[in-house]
């Protein structure tokens, strides 16, 4: 088994999709928060100045999906067919331009431009949130083939980063997600890792 480093800023958000899977999976892993303040000294060592970066024995490789599929490969979390990983890539895709857009107002600096661009955000959401719902509710309570799959790991691993972006609970209105949420909560693995995870603070 190879070593594993997750390089991340000290909240949830995109990193963890990833601490879930290697949770889930029961794979080990060095959990690398870094102080904001050293954030500029890092950024030229990252291979895209971005991060979350997964070191695997030494070598750093990032984007959070790829990383999520990789995993998820390792621990039948993938799609029983080519078919079902297709839809598990597109229905992730999909929560991270959901993400994209919550992102695009809560980022804006320019005060009249936020307004705008949260207007837009409360239009969008529950846009793609009935959507994500309906599919959760066609596909027997997962969004893929009626199992848990990384793309339910995702959407509920990045829920609170979501929420903390539109200062709400987004899926309270949507039975099939909550219910979604609920079980990929209380699945063992999960169940400890949040218990035991360090709290989030997330700057002002
Ligand atoms: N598509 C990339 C996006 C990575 C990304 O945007 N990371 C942000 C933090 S969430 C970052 O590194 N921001 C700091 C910067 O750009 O300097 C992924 O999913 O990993």
């Amino acid at each position: 088994m190879p070593s594993y480093k997750l390089i991340y800023f000290p909240i949830t958000a995109l990193a963890e999709p990833i601490r879930f899977l290697f949770n889930y999976a029961g794979i080990e892993f060095v959990d690398e928060r870094f102080d904001r303040k050293d954030w500029p000294k890092l950024k030229p060592t990252m291979p895209f100045g971005k991060v979350p970066v997964l070191e695997v024995d030494g070598k750093k490789i990032d984007q959070s999906a790829a990383i999520c599929r990789y995993l998820a490969k390792q621990c039948g979390l993938a799609g029983k067919n080519d078919w079902e990983s297709l839809e598990i890539d597109a229905t992730v895709d999909t929560i991270h331009d959901l993400r994209a857009n919550i992102a695009r107002f809560f980022y804006e600096s320019n005060e009249q431009a936020k307004e705008e661009k949260l207007k837009a955000a409360k239009e969008t959401v529950p846009y793609y949130l009935e959507r994500l719902d309906a599919q959760v509710k066609k596909n027997g309570g997962y969004f893929v083939g009626g199992t848990l799959t990384w793309a339910d790991l995702t959407f509920v691993g990045l829920l609170d980063y979501l929420n903390h972006m539109m200062n709400e609970d987004i899926v309270e209105k949507y039975e099939n997600l909550k219910q979604l949420q609920k079980k990929v909560e209380e699945l063992p693995a999960i169940k400890s890792w949040i218990e035991k995870r360090p709290p989030t603070i997330y700057p002002n």
